[in-house]
């Protein structure tokens, strides 16, 4: 089932498998060609040296290169990945938290109700996936939650800044379809905070799934932490969707302070009007963002979200940082 791969000269390798799943211990892997047959592979203890900025040196998406033996399936090697969803990892240390690699859109799932949509939340996602050059697709789900206009002016911001919007209703089943057609035949990353119906809107398209649902209460209120993973579940319809585990916060990784208004589309626009060419749109004279943002043609929200992970940044890797190498 698995074609092992032969040690040969060649420089690309033909990936043994894909991974599905990665947790503290082992990864679940299974032949691009199927990836319905999954089975558990552990990691060899030399990718953990190798790559030692990683919390974990294996992510969902990644193709890998496996040995079998009596002792079971074994990851040798990850090969190069086409792209890399990463955070911040919490802790003292800094290091990257692995989230999905190999995969063609990330869908930034948000809601109203509960969880309220956040801009900060979302933002710190955008401005992450613009950094890895990631397409993104943003979701907002539970729109029964919410009145017309407040729909409206978030669906105007985001629109504004050049992101694809899609609203729906996992509960009504408003804009199934149009997910459906979001995620057909290709990989996709759901990423959002948790309660937000990322589960309950895959169930929708995909009921064979049966994806476990989780009632706000105790999702959000307890504090407790239900002990999921990512993980790539193949859809019937065509492609693949990784699941992932809700999140409280999220801190982009490697993004160095500069860059930043680089990855706000609108900004970006705007910003090349401004007095100095390197005007970081806080509080340099003859900006023409802080100009918008008087005149109400900037939204308030994405500046704020802007300054908030700019001075997060800076206190992460130097006022004039570069980054982590
Ligand atoms: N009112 C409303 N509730 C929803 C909607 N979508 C999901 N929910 C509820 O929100 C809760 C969290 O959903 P879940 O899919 O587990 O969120 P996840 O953590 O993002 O996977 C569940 O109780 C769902 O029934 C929606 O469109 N409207
Ligand atoms: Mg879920
Ligand atoms: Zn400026």
């Amino acid at each position: 089932m698995f074609g092992l791969h032969c040690i040969g000269m060649s420089d690309s390798p033909t990936p043994d498998a894909v991974v599905l799943r990665v947790d503290a211990r082992q990864c679940d892997v299974a032949p691009l060609s199927d990836l319905s047959s999954s089975r558990p592979a552990l990691m060899r203890g030399r990718l953990f040296e190798e790559s030692a900025d990683d919390r974990m040196p294996v992510a969902v998406g990644d193709h890998v290169l496996l040995t079998d033996s009596e002792a079971g399936l074994a990851i040798d090697e990850v090969l190069p990945r086409t792209n890399t969803f990463a955070r911040r990892a919490s802790g003292e240390e800094v290091q990257r938290q692995l989230l999905a690699t190999n995969f063609q859109q990330l869908v930034v799932v948000t809601s109203f109700g509960t969880p309220n949509f956040s801009s900060i939340m979302t933002d710190r996602i955008l401005a992450a996936a613009s950094f890895a050059s990631i397409p993104v697709a943003l979701v907002i789900n539970k729109t029964d939650k919410a009145k017309r206009g407040k729909i409206k002016k978030v669906i105007a911001t985001y629109e504004d800044a050049g992101y694809p919007v899609l609203c729906t209703s996992a509960e009504k089943e408003e804009g199934i379809a149009e997910f459906r057609d979001l995620l057909h035949s290709k990989i996709s990353v759901l990423y959002g905070l948790s309660g937000v119906g990322k589960s309950s809107l895959l169930n929708c398209i995909e009921p064979g799934l049966g994806l476990k649902t989780k009632t706000v209460s105790s999702s959000l209120k307890s504090g407790r932490h239900t002990t999921t993973f990512a993980r790539m579940w193949p859809m019937e319809m065509g492609g693949a969707v990784i699941d992932t585990p809700g999140v409280r916060v999220f801190r982009p990784w490697g993004i160095p302070p500069h860059e930043l208004r680089l990855h706000y589309p609108e900004m970006l626009a705007l910003g090349n009007q401004c007095h100095f060419p390197d005007c970081s749109h806080r509080n340099e004279p003859d900006c023409t963002v802080l100009a918008a943002l008087e005149a109400k043609e900037f939204p308030a929200s994405r500046h704020r979200s802007y300054v908030e992970l700019m001075e997060e940044l800076e206190s992460v890797y130097g006022g004039t940082g570069e980054g982590p190498a």
